[in-house]
This record gives C-alpha cells, structure tokens and sequence, in this order.
C-alpha cells in the first residue's frame, strides 16, 4: 500500500509555495496526500503589495474530532508555515493522535529567511517552534532559521565548517533527532545542505545560481519528504531535493516576470522519471 503523508501549511493562492507546491510534488512520488490548511492567503508575504490572512486555527480541532471518528490516520505528518502559536501545540496533538507508530514528524520550522522573520511572526513563535522541534523526529531548518532556533549568531553567505557544525550540535542540544541545514556554503559558487544523522554529519552541494527565489523551501522540503517517504536514506533524499530545486531554479532563471516563485512543473519529471513506477 502506498504511504499516506499530511501536510499541514497555508494556502498561498498566488505564488508557488507551500500548498500549492507541496501536494503536486508529493503526488508525483505516487505519494497519497493529504492536507491540513493552517491559513489562506491571497498570495505569499513576499514580494506582494499586500495580502489577506484567514487564520484557520479554530478549524484544526473541529477537523481532527471527525479524523478520530472516522479512524483515519498517516504514514508522516510534514508541516510548512503555520498561521499562528498556536497551531503548533495542534501539530504536536497531531502527532499523538494521527501519527501511525513508526511514522515520522517532518518539520520545517517556515518562520524567517536572510537573517529576518517573515511578517507577522514574532519571539513567542519562535519560542513555540522550539517546542515542535522537540517534537519531530527530522527538521530541515535554513541558516536563519537555525540561528533563531538556537540562540546562534546569524551569518550571511560562506561560512566555515567550525560554524554549521556548532549549528548541528545547538540544535541537536534543543532536541533534534536528525537535521537537514540547508544554505550551508563553504565557497561561492557551491550552495547545498549539511545533514546530521544523530551520529554524523555529512554534506551535499550543487552549484549556486545567483538567483533569490521564493518558496524554494518549501520545493526543497516537500522533495525531501517525497523521496524519504519513499524509502531515500537521509542524506540521498536531502541530494535528491538539492537536484530538484537546483532544475526548479534553472527553470525559471530567464524569465523575470516570474518573481514569486519558481516554474517547479517544469521539473516533476525528475520526481516521475525515479519514483513514479
Ligand atoms: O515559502 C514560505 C512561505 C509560505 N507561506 C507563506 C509565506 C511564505 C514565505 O514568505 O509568506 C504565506
């Protein structure tokens, strides 16, 4: 039987990212998804001149009484961006009550990007992601969003191996089991991901293309969470995620009009091509 994952992130209409990118990428591994909403927006906070916000908060608990009733569960539960404090106390229910034994938590704690939160995300939620990181079983934290996690001090660009590596070591003291860093670089032309296994550390890269693109994260995570649903070892499906958001970018490198996102259709055929049988 194939696996049942729930993704739990907003509805960005506009955009290309969490939802909307989540569920065809997961699909496309042949994986069975479904989703919790935590928010509508009308597009992402990035890049827009303004955009609502429907908190589904209130929703969750309402929605899992019908889930308990109706004996559903999953295989993993991946969340993304969350749309309050909130919400995460209802992650870690989620966990407890729909989780199969042996399934995974996959968190990507989505609050913050070159070295800032996004808007609308504060201290207290910050604080909060903490305690779902303790929760999880892997996390796949970008550099700035390890610094806030930890206490560390955030540094743009390349950075030395005495750095990530003392990221690893804080994060895996706030009680993360395994780590997947991305935005790890050691020279300019590299950019890739230093993955923490609970006993070592070991690291990809791919080329850099200089290129600032929104919801890649959100690929990347998604792409992982496809290909070690789907059996990947830790450190291949972090290199499988790299590849694909390494296509999803070259994609869309040439065409300047699309600034909220990247053409990541363009790409399912890497997923389709491996996974898809
Ligand atoms: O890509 C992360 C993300 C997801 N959802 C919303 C966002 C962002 C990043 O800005 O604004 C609504």
């Amino acid at each position: 039987m194939e696996k049942r994952i729930l993704t739990v992130q907003d509805i960005s209409c506009v955009g290309q990212c969490s939802l909307t990118v989540a569920l065809p990428i997961l699909s496309a591994f042949g994986l069975e998804t479904a989703v919790l909403p935590t928010a509508v927006l009308s597009t992402h906070t990035g890049g827009f001149d303004g955009w609502t916000f429907l908190d589904a908060t209130d929703e969750l608990p309402k929605i899992f009484d019908k889930w308990e009733k109706n004996k559903i569960d999953f295989d993993c539960v991946y969340t993304g961006y969350l749309g309050s404090a909130k919400q995460i106390e209802y992650v870690c229910e989620c966990k407890d009550r729909f989780l199969r034994s042996g399934g995974e938590l996959i968190v990507d704690p989505v609050m913050a990007d070159n070295g800032m939160l996004y808007p609308g995300f504060d201290d207290a939620f910050v604080e909060e992601m903490k305690s779902l990181v303790k929760k999880s079983d892997i996390i796949l934290p970008n550099i700035t969003q390890a610094c806030f996690l930890t206490g560390a001090q955030y540094k743009d660009g390349c950075c030395d191996k005495d750095y990530y590596e003392d990221l690893i070591a804080k994060l895996s003291k706030a009680g993360a089991k395994k780590i997947v860093l991305t935005g790890v670089s050691f020279s300019p032309d590299k950019l890739g991901v230093a993955v923490w296994d609970g006993e070592k550390i070991e690291y990809h890269f791919e080329d850099f293309i200089n290129r600032r693109s929104h919801g890649t994260g959100d690929i990347y995570a998604s792409a992982f969470t496809g290909a070690y649903e789907k059996g990947e070892s830790l450190l291949s499906a972090a290199a499988f995620a790299a590849k694909f958001v390494v296509k999803c970018i070259t994609e869309t490198k040439d065409f300047s009009e699309h600034f909220y996102g990247v053409r990541f259709e363009k790409a399912l055929g890497l997923i389709t091509d491996k996974f898809l049988k």
